[in-house]
C-alpha cells in the first residue's frame, strides 16, 4: 500500500489528467450543423439521414406535405401564417422575407454549432431566399461562427426565371458566406450523360451526400504525427470569408490514384491555382495512407497550383477496401461561376 501523501498525490495526478482529456476532448470536436432549406435542400437532408450522418441535421420548409415527408433530427415549418404551409411559389423575395423573421426558430435547436452547413438547391423560393436570409442572420448575430454553403445551380432546361433566381442568389451568397459551393447541375449532367432530368437531380442527390458527408467527417480528425493537423484554429483561418470554395472527394486503389479522383469531382469547373488553402482529409488502413504519396500530394499541390498552406486530418477506417480522399481548397476562382453571373 501506498502512503498517504503519495496515494494523495497520485489520485491528483489521475484527476489532472481526466480533466486536462476532457479539454482535449471538447476542443477536438468541431461542432457541425447541416440544415436543408426548400424541396432540395429537404431532400438532401433525408439522403444525409439514409446514408447514417452523425451531426444534428435541421429540415426547413414553407411547403408542409414536403417537410412531412423528410428525414431530418429538426423538422422546421416556417411562414405558416403567410403560405399556410403551401410554399413560396418560387418567390425568392418571399422565402427570404419568411426567413428572416423566423430564422431564430430555425437556429434554435443547433444553437451550439461551431460550423454551420447550409444547403439548398437555388431557383425557386423557399431555397433561394431562405439560404440567404439564414446566412445573414447567422453572421449578424453570430458573427464568430463559420457559414459553407452547398447549393446547386438549376439546369438550364428549367426555364429562364429559375437561372435569373439562382444568379442574383449566387452573387449574394459570395458576399455573405465563408465558404460557397456551388454545383452545376449542367455540367454533372455533361460529365455523366444522364438520360433524363429526373435520373440527372439523382445523380446530383448522390453527389452531394458525399460532399455534405465528407465536409463532416472533419469532426473526427485524428491527430497525426509529422502532418500539420486540422483542428477548428486552422479550418476557420483557412476559411473564413473565402469566397468561392472547392470540395472533391475520391476513391482510388492507391491514395493518390483518389486524390487524382477527387480533383476530378468538379462541378463548377474550379480552378485551384493560387487558391488560399487547401485541407486534406484521409481515411483507410494505416497500410494504406503511405506517406511518400502524402508527400506527393503536397508537392503537386504546391508545384501544379501554387498551394502553400495545407492542413492534413487523418482517420483510420479498417472497414475501407480503397483509400478515400477528401480535398478542400479555400478561395478558388472559377471563370464559369464569373461567366454565370455576368449574364443577366
Ligand atoms: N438534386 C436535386 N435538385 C433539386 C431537387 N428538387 C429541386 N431541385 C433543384 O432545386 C431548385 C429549387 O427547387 P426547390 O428546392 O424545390 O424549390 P424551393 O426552395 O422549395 O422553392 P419553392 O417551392 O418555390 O418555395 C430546382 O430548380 C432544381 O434545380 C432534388 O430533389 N434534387
Ligand atoms: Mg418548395
Amino acid at each position: 500500500m501506498r502512503g498517504g501523501a503519495e496515494g494523495e498525490r497520485m489520485s491528483r495526478k489521475i484527476l489532472e489528467a481526466q480533466r486536462l482529456a476532457e479539454v482535449v476532448s471538447k476542443r477536438a470536436v468541431l461542432k457541425i450543423a447541416v440544415c436543408g432549406i426548400g424541396g432540395c435542400g429537404c431532400n438532401t437532408i433525408t439522403n444525409l439521414e439514409r446514408a447514417g450522418i452523425d451531426v444534428p441535421t435541421v429540415a426547413v420548409n414553407t411547403d408542409a406535405a414536403v417537410l412531412y415527408k423528410t428525414k431530418a433530427k429538426y423538422r422546421i415549418l416556417i411562414g405558416e401564417t403567410v403560405t399556410r404551409g403551401r410554399g413560396s411559389a418560387g418567390s425568392p423575395a418571399l422565402g427570404r422575407e419568411i426567413m428572416s423573421k423566423e430564422a431564430d426558430k430555425v437556429i434554435a435547436p443547433v444553437r451550439d454549432a461551431e460550423l454551420f452547413i447550409l444547403t439548398a438547391g437555388l431557383g425557386g423560393g423557399t431555397g433561394t431566399g431562405g439560404i440567404i436570409a439564414l446566412t445573414e442572420y447567422i453572421k449578424e448575430n453570430m458573427p464568430d461562427k463559420l457559414v459553407w454553403t452547398v447549393v446547386t445551380t438549376p439546369f438550364s432546361s428549367e426555364g429562364v426565371e429559375r437561372v435569373r433566381n439562382a444568379q442574383v442568389a449566387l452573387a449574394e451568397l459570395l458576399d455573405l458566406a465563408d465558404v460557397v459551393l456551388v454545383n452545376f447541375n449542367d455540367i454533372l449532367k455533361q460529365k455523366m450523360g444522364s438520360r433524363s432530368l429526373h435520373q440527372a437531380f439523382r445523380d446530383m442527390d448522390k453527389h452531394l451526400v458525399t460532399v455534405i458527408t465528407a465536409l463532416t467527417s472533419l469532426q473526427y480528425t485524428e491527430p497525426t504525427p509529422g502532418l500539420v493537423n486540422i483542428d477548428f484554429s486552422n479550418v476557420e483561418r483557412l476559411t473564413r470569408r473565402s469566397g468561392l470554395g472547392f470540395v472533391g472527394v475520391g476513391e482510388g486503389s492507391r491514395l493518390l490514384t483518389a486524390f487524382e479522383n477527387a480533383l476530378e469531382q468538379n462541378f463548377c469547373e474550379a480552378d485551384l491555382t493560387e487558391a488560399k488553402g487547401a485541407v486534406i482529409y484521409m481515411e483507410g488502413t494505416q497500410a494504406m495512407l503511405k506517406t511518400s504519396e502524402v508527400e506527393e500530394m503536397t508537392s503537386i499541390l504546391d508545384s501544379k497550383y501554387g498551394i502553400s498552406t495545407i492542413f492534413w486530418g487523418v482517420r483510420y477506417n479498417w472497414r475501407l477496401y480503397n483509400p478515400r480522399v477528401m480535398l478542400l481548397a479555400a478561395g478558388v476562382r472559377s471563370p464559369l461561376v464569373d461567366k454565370y453571373l455576368e449574364v443577366k
